[in-house]
C-alpha cells in the first residue's frame, strides 16, 4: 500500500490487529492466485494497483466524497439498483462476503449451516474488518434466499443503518409490481438519505454510467469467445469483482482499455492459454473478493474458463436499461424491466437460467460447464440438479461441486476437476 492508512482504518472503528491479519491473508492469497499467473494483458496491472489498495485509497475517496456530503451505500445484492444511488448522488459499493472471518463469533449468531457468504457478511461485521461496511451511510439488505432474509433480522441489531429491500420471488405481474414498488421505496430512501430530489435528468445520469459500465463487462466477455482465449477466467472474474466497488467511470475506461489489449492479442493469436485448451463455463453462487479458489483451481488443471452464469459475472451484468424514457415513471419502469429479468435461483420456477446457461456454454464454447453451489445454499444447489439434466440431455457435460470458503478440500476438488477436464479433452 503506498502509505500507511492505520488512522483512516482507526477512525473507522476497525480492528487493526485483525485486519492486519486479514490483508496479510489476501495479500498472500493475491500473489499465490494472480501474480503467479503467466501471460496476463498488460492492463490487468490496474487491477493489480485496485487490489492492493482496496482498503486504502478507494476507502480514502470514498471517505474524501463523505467530507464533501456525498453518502455511501453498501449492498449485498445485484438487485439493489446502482442507477438510483447514483442518481440520489450517493455511491454504491458491494460488500464483498468472500472469505470466512471471526467463524465462532458469526456461530454464535447464525446456524452451522449457514452458507459462507452469508456467515461472511456478519464475519467482517463482527470482526470489524471491513472499511466498506464501516464507510457506509446506509446497508441494504434484500428478501432473497430465507438464509439472507433471516440474518438480516439478526443483522440489524449489529448495524444501525439496514435499509432491507423486499423482492419477489416469482417473474408473474405481481412480482414485476412488487419490484417496481420496491424500487420507488428506495428511490424515496436515497433521497431522504441524501437531502437530494431525483430528477429525470438524475435518472438519465445514471443509467448512462451503469450501462457504460456493463457494456464494457460485455465487450469484455466476448472476447473470451476466441480461440486462444486472450484473458484468463482468474482475470475476468477480478474485473467482475472490482466492477463492485471502484468508481464506475473510472472501472469503465479501464475495461475498455484492457478490451482494446484484448483486440490486438486476438489478432496476434496471443492467449493466456495455449489454444484448444479444454474450455469451461462456471455457473451458481456468486463468487465475491478473495474468493478465487474453485477457479484457481481449475485454471492450475489445465482449463480455461471462458464465461461465469453468476451474479459476479454475466448474470449480474448482461442486461441493459433503456434509457430512452422522458419522465420519472417511464425510467423507473425500464430501471424495473432491467432488473426483472435477473435470473437469481430465488425465482421459482427459474426456466430462464437454465436456458441462459445453455445459450452462454454455446456461444463461448464450453466444453462443460461446472456448477458451484456454496454449502447450504438451497436455492443453487437444488437448481444444480435441472441444469445438470439439461446439459446433459444436450450432450454438454457437466459437474456439480458444492464446496464452502475453507481450504481444506482443495485437493479433493483438484482431483475431482482434473478428472472432468480429462472427460471433456477427449
Ligand atoms: S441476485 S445470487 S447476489 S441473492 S449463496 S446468500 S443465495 S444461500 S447470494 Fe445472491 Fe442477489 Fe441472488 Fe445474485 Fe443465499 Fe445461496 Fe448464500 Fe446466496
Amino acid at each position: 500500500m503506498s502509505e500507511d492508512y492505520s488512522p483512516m482504518w482507526e477512525s473507522l472503528g476497525m480492528d487493526l490487529n485483525a485486519h492486519e491479519t486479514l490483508l496479510g491473508v489476501l495479500g498472500q492469497g493475491y500473489q499465490d492466485i494472480y501474480l503467479a499467473q503467466k501471460n496476463r494483458p498488460k492492463g490487468m496491472g490496474y487491477f493489480d494497483f485496485v487490489m492492493s489498495e482496496v482498503h486504502g485509497l478507494r476507502i480514502k475517496e470514498l471517505l474524501d466524497e463523505k467530507k464533501q456530503n456525498r453518502k455511501i451505500i453498501g449492498s449485498y445484492c445485484v438487485f439493489v439498483p446502482e442507477e438510483i444511488v447514483l442518481a440520489g448522488g450517493a455511491t454504491l459499493v458491494g460488500l464483498c462476503s468472500g472469505a470466512d472471518f471471526a467463524v465462532e463469533e458469526v456461530e454464535k449468531h447464525l446456524p452451522r449451516n449457514t452458507c459462507s457468504l452469508i456467515k461472511s457478511s456478519f464475519g467482517f461485521k463482527l470482526g470489524r474488518v471491513c472499511p466498506y461496511l464501516e464507510s457506509a451511510d446506509m446497508i441494504v439488505g434484500e428478501n432473497t434466499c430465507d438464509g439472507k432474509k433471516k440474518a438480516y433480522e439478526s443483522f440489524a441489531g449489529m448495524v444501525d443503518n439496514l435499509y432491507v429491500m423486499d423482492l419477489p420471488q416469482v417473474k408473474s405481474g405481481q412480482g414485476r409490481a412488487l419490484l417496481k414498488e420496491e424500487y420507488e421505496r428506495f428511490k424515496t430512501a436515497v433521497e431522504e438519505l441524501t437531502g437530494n430530489k431525483i430528477t429525470v435528468e438524475d435518472l438519465k445520469e445514471g443509467i448512462k454510467v451503469v450501462n457504460a459500465k456493463r457494456a464494457a463487462l460485455h465487450r469484455l466477455a466476448i472476447l473470451r469467445k476466441a480461440d486462444p482465449v486472450p484473458i484468463s477466467g482468474l482475470d475476468a472474474l477480478l474485473a467482475n469483482q472490482v466492477s463492485f466497488y471502484d468508481n464506475p467511470a473510472r472501472f469503465t475506461e479501464s475495461v475498455n482499455k484492457i478490451c482494446d489489449e484484448l483486440e490486438e492479442r486476438i489478432k496476434e493469436n496471443l492467449g493466456a492459454f495455449p489454444s484448444k485448451s479444454p474450455r469451461i463455463l462456471i455457473s451458481g453462487c456468486p463468487m465475491a473478493v478473495p474468493n478465487w479458489k474453485l477457479p484457481w483451481i481449475i485454471e492450475t488443471s489445465g482449463a480455461v474458463i471462458v464465461g461465469e452464469e453468476s451474479c459476479v459475472g454475466e448474470r449480474g451484468a448482461r442486461n441493459l436499461t433503456d434509457d430512452s424514457g422522458q419522465s420519472q415513471d417511464e425510467l423507473m419502469e425500464a430501471i424495473t424491466d432491467r432488473y426483472f429479468k435477473v435470473d437469481c435461483a430465488i425465482f421459482t420456477p427459474n426456466q430462464d437460467r437454465c436456458d441462459h446457461i445453455v445459450e452462454m456454454a454455446k456461444a463461448y464454447g464450453a466444453n462443460g460447464v461446472i456448477h458451484y453451489g456454496l454449502q447450504f445454499c438451497q436455492p443453487y444447489i437444488m437448481e444444480s440438479i435441472p441444469v445438470e439434466n439439461k446439459l446433459e440431455k444436450l450432450g454438454i457435460p457437466c459437474m456439480r461441486i458444492e464446496t464452502d470458503y475453507g481450504m481444506e478440500d482443495v485437493g479433493q476438488l483438484k482431483t475431482r476437476v482434473e478428472a472432468f477436464i480429462e472427460q471433456i479433452s477427449d
